[in-house]
């Protein structure tokens, strides 16, 4: 029997047996639209456990099931033997897979206690723990103490009255809510090297249960976290300032040290040729901080994806590709339009953007991900629309292939803590959401349309529909016609667009007609049609892909991980 089983479930557990169309909501992330990647953090949880002595494991159940339609999730759990099963409920669309697994975990193991953690589970804690299958809630961006700290009175059997951030049902059924005083400053407390999960791969035997996310197998793709909470007050984003000080207690952002940061890099380096993921702009806590990093990983020469939440100015570029000259450079202004970026929290100037983007390729940069988003505060549908005006001009001046520029939705969910889900009106958002079990309830709409939690001043859901799938349209012509992507690719993304368009006028239609016997009569016959026009809807996910040969891993290094040498 082992300690600890981690569990990712997908963001609707029986989806394989659900007509959904997912549209849009997953297309500039590697996972599929249930959401199938777990959180970097099961891997600092599943080393830290371990330097201690326990024994864990990760499932993801999601990639399981999206790699196999005979995977049976409810099998998987009963074979699992385990005294505590952790979950999480980190990114709001896991509202009804979390707690779906958290209902099979109690069916087959009901003496065995059921513990949440994450960004959304810390929000909705209070709701969650009313729940029958719910035994924990974990509360705040920093876990792996708190949760050691839980399993030792798992173990013993007692009752965990001084465990930091935990919200509990004491024995008389009570709700109780710890302080949420376990706050670390650094993030020099954890593990970050992944070697924990390989030894495990190699102990349980199972590649693909502790995938990150379904495809991973095929693109591989590794990540160094540099600092849990940000800096910056963006509106929508419920891991910014305002948010992490609400939901996770944090005044400042934790970093990683510089030094270490890079040293995990060149770990990472080691053991696979994947892109690195460097999570969080280095500039955050400071020039001297970027400037210690960039000499401690100075000749790192894989690929490393590096993200920027400014711009940035030509000396910083310079330093930056001549410590890693196989950089490639991720920014979301959100909008072309200064007023709408400005009510986004980035406040910076068009020109700033072009001079970002001018010195990055200028100094090398193996590709620049430009991200827009709709369903912004202050965006009308034309701003929007004039938002691929605004690529055209920038695929004009750079014009070599390395600039490729993205539009997608805001979706399914505002991002809850965030200040525009606090204060909707001040931001022009009409919130349908308040509890859990709204958005729950939201997950099991048959479009991504009916799914979205909000609305804005300036477009009802039909309009942030129909202008995303438009935009997604011009974008893939103008990239088509940019040579940025094949014909080929381009005629299947504008098709795949047609054809979601077809199938939303036809869901709204049976919406408005049919009754429920009706609908889920109609759902079911348009499945395969609708299955056909889930992935990459608006544009092909294979654009963010990065190529790592046919080897992606260095075999022998892994093993030695593997033997512990
Ligand atoms: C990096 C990041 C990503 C990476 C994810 C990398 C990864 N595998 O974790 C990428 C780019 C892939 C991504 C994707 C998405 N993201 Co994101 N992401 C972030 C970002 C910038 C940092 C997150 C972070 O620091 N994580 C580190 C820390 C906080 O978490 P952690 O170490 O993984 O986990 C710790 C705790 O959360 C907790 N915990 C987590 N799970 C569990 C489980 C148990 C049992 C326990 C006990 C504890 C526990 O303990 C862990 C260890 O200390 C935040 C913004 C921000 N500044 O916070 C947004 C953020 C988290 N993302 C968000 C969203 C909405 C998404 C997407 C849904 C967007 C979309 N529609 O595509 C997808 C979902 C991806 C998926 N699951 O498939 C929202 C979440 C809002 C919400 N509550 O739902 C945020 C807050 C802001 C934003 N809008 O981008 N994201
Ligand atoms: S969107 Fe990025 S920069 Fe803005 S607050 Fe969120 S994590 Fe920070």
């Amino acid at each position: 029997m082992i300690d600890l089983a981690l569990l990712h479930a997908p963001s609707v557990v029986d989806f394989r047996k659900r007509a959904t169309l997912w549209g849009p909501i997953s297309d500039l992330v590697p996972s599929t639209p249930v959401f199938d990647m777990y959180p970097i953090g099961f891997a600092t949880l599943l080393g830290h456990l371990q330097t201690l002595g326990y024994q864990a494991r990760i499932v993801n159940l999601a990639a399981r099931m999206v790699r196999s339609a005979h995977f049976d999730p409810r099998l998987a759990i009963e074979a699992l033997d385990a005294r505590a099963y952790g979950i999480d409920l980190h990114w709001l669309p896991h509202a009804h897979g979390a707690l779906e697994v958290a209902r099979l975990v109690k069916e087959s193991h009901a003496k065995a206690p059921v513990i949440l953690g994450g960004y959304s589970a810390s929000y909705f804690h209070r709701e969650l723990i009313t729940h029958g299958c719910v035994d924990y809630v974990l509360r705040g961006d920093s876990t792996e103490t708190p949760l050691a700290c839980l399993m030792a009175h798992i173990l013993e059997g007692s009752q965990p009255e001084d465990v930091p951030n935990l919200t509990w049902k004491d024995r008389a059924g009570r709700i109780r809510v710890n302080p949420l005083t376990w706050v670390p400053e650094t993030l020099d407390h954890l593990t970050l090297d992944y070697h924990p999960v390989v030894r495990s791969v190699i102990r349980d035997r199972d590649l693909v249960g502790y995938a990150p996310f379904s495809h991973w197998l095929e693109y591989p793709i590794m990540a160094s976290l540099s600092v849990k909470g940000c800096t910056h007050r963006c509106s929508i984003c419920g891991g910014s300032a305002f948010a992490s000080r609400h939901m996770s207690g944090r005044a400042r952002p934790a970093y990683r040290s510089p030094e270490r940061l890079a040293e995990d890099v060149r770990r990472l380096g080691r053991m696979s040729r994947a892109p690195v993921f460097l999570l969080g702009d280095l500039r955050q806590a400071g020039a001297d901080y970027a400037r210690r990093f960039l000499n401690a990983v100075q000749g790192f020469d894989g690929t490393i994806i590096v993200e920027f939440f400014r711009p940035v100015n030509r000396a910083f570029a310079e330093a930056l590709a001549s410590a890693l000259p196989n950089f490639i450079a991720e920014f979301s202004p959100e909008s072309h339009d200064a007023r709408v970026r400005e009510a986004s929290g980035k406040i910076y100037t068009n020109a700033q953007i072009e001079e970002t983007i001018a010195a990055c390729l200028g100094v090398g940069a193996k590709r620049f991900d430009l991200f827009f988003m709709i369903g912004l505060s202050q965006q009308t549908p034309d701003s929007a629309l004039a938002t691929v005006g605004y690529c055209r001009s920038l695929l004009r001046r750079f014009d070599d292939g390395r600039l490729i520029p993205f539009t997608s939705p805001l979706a399914p969910f505002l991002d809850p803590g965030s200040m525009a889900y606090e204060n909707p009106t001040r931001y022009g958002y009409l919130r349908h959401a308040q509890t859990l079990e709204d958005h729950r309830q939201l997950l099991l709409q048959p479009t991504w349309k009916h799914m979205l939690s909000y609305e804005t001043r300036w477009m009802n859901r039909d309009e942030l529909a129909t202008v995303t799938y438009e935009a997604g349209f011009r974008l893939n012509r103008l990239k088509r016609e940019m040579e940025l992507i094949s014909g080929a690719r381009a005629e299947e993304t504008e098709s795949r667009i047609q054809e979601a368009q077809i199938l939303m006028a036809e869901l709204d239609r049976l919406i408005a007609t049919s009754s429920t016997a009706e609908m889920a009569e109609a759902l079911l016959r348009l499945k395969p049609r609708i299955d056909r026009a889930n992935t990459s809807t608006v544009c092909d996910k294979q654009e963010l892909d990065v190529r790592t040969g046919i080897v992606p891993f260095k075999l022998v290094n892994l093993a030695k991980i593997g033997l512990g040498l």
